[in-house]
């Protein structure tokens, strides 16, 4: 009965592409149902960009976000190995996945935070939980540096995406959509942030090309905020900022791979304002009913950018576009909710002004 339940439990990425993964028959898998996320057409901004645009709904995963598709497989090997602690740094989406998958697995998960530049929804995960949050005074790019080290210290298995089953888990991102397309896109255009989502993206679409269940690779174009922006810069960025937390980074871990990923493929980094990021996260959410974070936004923000500067070399009329749409919008509320008009009083007239209110 109990073997029943865990194996009924979830599905998974690991379950539907086990044979490209790194486990064997012996691997515990740690499940929470993750990927198998909507493939969304969107016609107002195919409409915009003049391009067919097709959304991959990532913030429809178990924790929000499509970290949880590395994490099934970070936490199966790594319970494989032994560890009876998971560890890593974090913008915020990593640590809620880590502390989800590590409640899932029985073990402990510990994870160190910029202070204060966590949005809410994430922080919250990472409590409820029950992992051990270590806020400290420096920022992402401290945070993963002291992991790097304690982990290689301690008993303490690292599950940043420097770990490489969590970029062999998120390469399951590509095969799904070339699975539904029965091609890869013409490009892929995605956040940056520590790069190694781009990267698993490649792997997937390189993999399968190989394997010849596809005729092209796409082009892959990153997003980077304005002010955290080094792969775009070609430089480390000592004091990265933007509203869009989760890409907040100055030194990405999976730089190189990342850059050749882009060159061998045409593609591009480029940058977008956080009011380009703002303006796209609720032109999306009330015109394709799509409600995403505001590190989701960029890539939608550079696409509307692209267009707008005309760049046909990079996005010829009519192409097959994915744009992966990474957290959920309720990661980060904060960022919405002060929209939220004040109080009015509790009568017909007034309401009713309030609503015709232009
Ligand atoms: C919503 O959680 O780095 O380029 O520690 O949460 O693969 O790093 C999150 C990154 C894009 C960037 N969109 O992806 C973390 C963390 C969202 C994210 C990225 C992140 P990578």
């Amino acid at each position: 009965m109990q073997n029943e339940s865990k194996k009924s439990r979830g599905g998974g990425v690991i379950s539907r592409y086990r044979s490209y993964l790194p486990v064997s028959e012996t691997t515990p898998i740690v499940t929470l149902g993750e990927g198998s996320t909507p493939l969304v057409f969107a016609p107002r901004l195919s409409e915009r960009i003049d391009c067919r645009v097709l959304v991959k709904c990532e913030g429809l995963n178990p924790t929000g976000s499509f970290k949880d598709r590395g994490m099934t497989v970070a936490v199966s090997k790594a319970v494989e190995s032994g560890a009876q602690a998971l560890i890593c740094a974090s913008t915020g989406n990593t640590s809620a996945s880590a502390a989800a998958y590590a409640a899932c697995a029985g073990i402990r998960c510990a994870v160190v935070l910029p202070a204060g530049k966590i949005a809410s929804g994430k922080l919250v995960q990472a409590i409820a939980h029950g992992a051990r949050i270590v806020s400290i005074n420096g920022n992402f790019d401290d945070a993963l540096r002291i992991v790097r080290e304690l982990g290689g210290r301690d008993e303490f298995a690292i599950v940043n995406s420097i770990n490489p089953d969590r970029i062999a888990g998120q390469k399951t991102a590509a095969f799904e959509i070339v699975d539904e397309l029965g091609d890869a896109p013409d490009i892929h255009i995605l956040p940056l942030g520590n790069a190694g989502n781009l990267t698993a993206y490649t792997a997937g679409y390189s993999e399968y090309k190989q394997l010849g269940k596809s005729r092209r690779l796409p082009r892959m174009i990153g997003i980077q905020a304005e002010h955290a922006a080094p792969i775009f810069h070609h430089r480390v960025i000592e004091k990265p900022e933007t509203i869009a937390s989760a890409i907040r980074i100055g030194n990405p871990a999976s730089w190189e791979a990342a850059q050749r990923a882009i060159n061998d493929s045409s593609g591009a980094v480029e940058i977008v304002t956080d009011h380009e990021i703002l303006e796209a996260q609720s032109w999306l959410a009330q015109t394709e009913g799509i409600f995403v974070e505001p590190a989701s936004a960029a890539p939608i923000a550079g696409l509307l950018k692209l267009a707008r500067e005309k760049r046909r070399d990079l996005m010829p009329m009519d192409a097959t576009v994915v744009c992966t749409c990474t957290g959920h919008g309720l990661k980060d509320p904060e960022i919405v909710s002060a929209k939220l008009a004040a109080p009015v009083a509790p009568n017909i007239e007034a309401v009713r002004e309030e609503i015709t209110r232009s």
